[in-house]
């Protein structure tokens, strides 16, 4: 489940701009409590009053970054988006497939604040000449859908949504897609084809989704996490955010963190941007039974291994990136001294060969044939040459040989796993000689 770990006696409207209303039982904010604590302030002063240009250009300085896990510039992806013309104009496509291994923050978001979201498509919307706006939402996620369903019709209601939002000419409306369960719906081209009702294939970039995106429109699509900081930014402007995060990073505002694995006390906090991986274990009880940290991943399952000694880095989009890994969503995945490398690796991969589209055949075949190699170490049975063919699979899953970030996100553990570990891999080897009957391991069954 996930879980706020911080009391609401933490959280203010000052420091914590995602989660300052959320209570401590998690229950859902429904519209009067939103308006009550400055729901919608932001629309109001904004619509009309300021142009496209200026919100985006706000949103540009305060230096948002894609939440999502690539931290691609919010402001900078906004600028760039072709403003259509005719009507429709282009869309607004809030990513809410949340499915990265290790990741639960977006549904805190999703499940208690939904009006937190819609005022950030608003702007969002009116920043980018958008008429309509999707909320892509992973299918499992039923409880989010419930609180999404209901706040938009909240919304409507009271002419948050619709024409003329706020007296300020501004049309806009949101509906809801629930997707049906696969990873690769979160990769944005693949999310825009499914949107529009065809297979989730992704495909090649450029063209930009803000350049072709849905139904051939420019398309903006950004994560829950990143359009939930627009309206504090808006309202509070660019300085107060950047200041959020306290001199730890060059990157604005707070983050949701979250840990899980063999920690006492899981859970998400909102904290300034660059908080180290040791302050975030420590918030999450330390390490369970007294064992030792043997290593980490700081933000998913497409992320790269770290070790203690990277403890004391700041997390965020481009000091993580200087050590063989990256950010990615920010919820690190605790690994112990007695847990096997190997295992967890295979338990990815398997994940990641599962959620394939199937699309390239690096991807398609590269992926299962990982599996397999990593089953049989597991097992004590690799073969001679399989940590040299992991070493040389990581290299042909990894960036620019596919279609999409689908196999490089794959292929990073597996890369820093080999490089930390090898010894683990090594102590799966068996030395016995390949019996005549035993093919070297078969790609893509
Ligand atoms: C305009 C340019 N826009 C880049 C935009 C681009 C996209 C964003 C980031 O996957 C990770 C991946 C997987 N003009 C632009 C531009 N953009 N250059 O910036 O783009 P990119 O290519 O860096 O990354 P990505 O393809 O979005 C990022 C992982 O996402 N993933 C799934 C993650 C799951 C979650 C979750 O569950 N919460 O995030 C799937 O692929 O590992 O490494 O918008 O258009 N010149």
């Amino acid at each position: 489940r996930c879980q706020l770990r911080q009391p609401a006696t933490e959280r203010r409207a000052e420091t914590h701009p995602l989660t300052w209303r959320l209570h401590d039982d998690n229950r859902l904010i429904g519209l009067d409590e939103y308006l009550d604590k400055d729901g919608y302030v932001a629309v109001r002063e904004v619509l009309g009053k300021q142009s496209p240009d200026e919100v985006i250009e706000q949103v540009k300085e305060a230096n948002v970054r894609g939440r999502g896990g690539a931290g691609f510039s919010a402001g900078m992806k906004w600028s760039l988006t072709m403003k259509g013309e005719g009507i429709p104009r282009g869309y607004l496509v809030c990513n809410a497939d949340e499915m990265e291994p290790g990741t639960f923050k977006d549904r805190l978001l999703l499940e208690q604040q939904p009006h937190l979201l819609i005022e950030g498509m608003i702007l969002g919307g009116y920043a980018n000449n958008s008429r309509y706006g999707y909320i892509f939402l992973r299918g499992e996620y039923v409880e989010a859908a419930r609180a999404l369903s209901r706040a938009l019709e909240e919304a409507r209601a009271a002419g948050w949504l619709g024409n003329d939002i706020a007296g300020s000419g501004f049309d806009f409306d949101i509906a809801l897609h629930t997707g049906a369960g696969r990873y690769i719906c979160g990769e944005e081209t693949a999310l825009i084809s499914s949107l529009e009702g065809s297979r989730a294939n992704p495909r090649a970039k450029p063209p930009f989704p803000g350049q072709s995106g849905a139904w051939g429109k420019p398309t903006v699509v950004n994560n829950v996490e990143t359009l939930c900081n627009v309206p504090a930014i808006l309202r509070h402007g660019v300085e107060w955010y950047q200041g959020l995060s306290g001199g730890r990073s060059d990157d604005g505002g707070t983050k949701l963190y979250g840990v899980s694995g063999r920690v006492n006390t899981p859970g998400l906090w909102e904290l300034p941007i660059g908080t180290t991986g040791q302050e975030l274990i420590d918030l999450a009880g330390g390490i369970r039974d007294g064992k030792a940290l043997k290593t980490w991943l700081p933000g998913g399952g497409s992320t790269g291994f770290l070790l203690p000694e990277h403890l004391e880095l700041a997390l965020d989009f481009d000091t993580v990136g200087q050590y063989g890994s990256r950010m990615g969503t920010g919820l690190l995945t605790v690994v112990t001294e007695e847990q096997s490398v190997v295992s967890l690796l295979r338990n990815l991969e398997q994940f990641f060969s599962r959620e394939s589209c199937g699309w390239c055949t690096p991807c398609r075949d590269g992926l299962p044939w990982v599996v397999k190699i990593l089953q049989s170490i597991e097992r004590g049975e690799g073969e001679q040459g399989d940590i040299e063919l992991l070493e040389d699979l990581a290299v042909k899953l990894g960036p620019g040989k596919t279609f999409c970030a689908h196999a490089p996100g794959a292929a990073m553990p597996l890369q820093s796993g080999l490089k930390h570990f090898r010894d683990e891999f090594e102590r799966g080897i068996s030395h016995r000689p390949r019996a005549a009957h035993e093919d070297p391991i078969p790609v893509g069954e």
